[in-house]
């Protein structure tokens, strides 16, 4: 059984500001249960809860003080089951599944990339046109790692089973990936050294082009990141998102098709300095203010 624990307000909001009648429902999740290189992501949730409330307001690429406009309701903490990670997966889709959300968008904060599909599933129910975006440095394809096929390596081919998946920024994969990737027609991967060298950046007409008119679940591994925007996370790669490519990335995502709920996963807050934590509460709060504003909620 799931087990809710409790937390702090995203961004420090008020109470008037962080009511259930909230347009976003923030859902931290404390889940690591197949970490494989250092771990840490249990406490991400947290790390990112406590770092938001140092995020200003003001987001000048809203040009307003938007949280207070739609604002933000955060649940408490949950802790699913780690009896397994198949019981943790079956925890964490029936806790949203039973989540009053249908109008709102929902937030979750992670823990290991293992839970999106957990996610992905409760939400896929409601939306057959779902598509995932993922932005991440692994491509996170393999079939089985660690002896589960619920490990966080395996967590985007989990997804495929409730819909299509495009990666951004992958920059780490095996042959199994690189091959199933290759012979699947519901997997489009756009690699980081692909983008870096697009100076054009013609892959965001080719993403606003899959994107139209669909409903849109993003995941965002903060190691899609360069290690020097975000190092407290469980596997860094060089090479990574500068912190204004993805948030142009994020803002082309949110005014293509409609991102009806988003993640931030792996942050590991032991392994780097508060820099981090802070740059993923920013992160989402941003990413946030683009969905919002994609759905009416804040001025153009
Ligand atoms: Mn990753």
């Amino acid at each position: 059984m799931p087990e809710y624990r409790p937390a702090g307000r995203f961004l420090g909001l008020d109470e008037a500001h962080s009511a259930p009648s909230a347009a976003a429902w923030v859902l931290p999740i404390a889940y690591e249960m197949t970490t494989s290189y250092s771990g840490g992501t249990k406490n991400g949730a947290l790390a990112i809860l406590d770092a938001s409330a140092q995020v200003e307001l003001y987001d000048s690429a809203v040009g307003c003080e938007a949280a207070l406009r739609y604002g933000v309701h955060t649940l408490p903490i949950l802790h699913p089951t780690l009896e397994s990670p198949a019981a943790a997966m079956a925890d964490i889709t029936a806790a949203v599944s039973a989540l009053p959300i249908a109008e709102k968008v929902l937030v979750t904060l992670g823990g290991e990339h293992a839970l999106t599909p957990a996610v992905v599933r409760a939400l896929a129910a409601h939306h057959p046109d779902l598509i995932v975006v993922q932005i991440d440095a692994h491509a996170d394809l393999r079939d089985s790692f660690d002896g589960t096929p619920h490990s966080h390596a395996c967590a985007m081919r989990r997804c495929l089973d409730y819909a299509p998946v495009i990666g951004l920024g992958i920059r780490s994969l095996c042959q199994e990936e690189v091959d199933f990737a290759r012979s699947s027609e519901r997997v489009t991967l756009i690699a980081a050294e692909q983008m870096h060298t697009d100076s054009q950046r013609r892959y965001l007409d080719q993403l606003r082009e899959r994107l139209k008119g669909r409903s849109i679940y993003l995941t965002i591994d903060v190691d899609g990141l360069d290690p020097s925007v975000i190092s407290a996370t469980g596997t860094p790669e060089p090479g990574g998102l500068s912190w204004y490519d993805c948030l142009t990335l994020i803002e082309a995502i949110c005014s293509s098709g409609q991102v009806i709920a988003f993640d931030c996963v792996e942050l590991a807050p032991a392994y780097g300095a508060q820099a981090s934590a802070f740059a993923a509460a920013k992160l989402v709060y941003k990413t946030l203010n683009q969905v919002m504003r994609a759905r009416g909620a804040l001025p153009r």
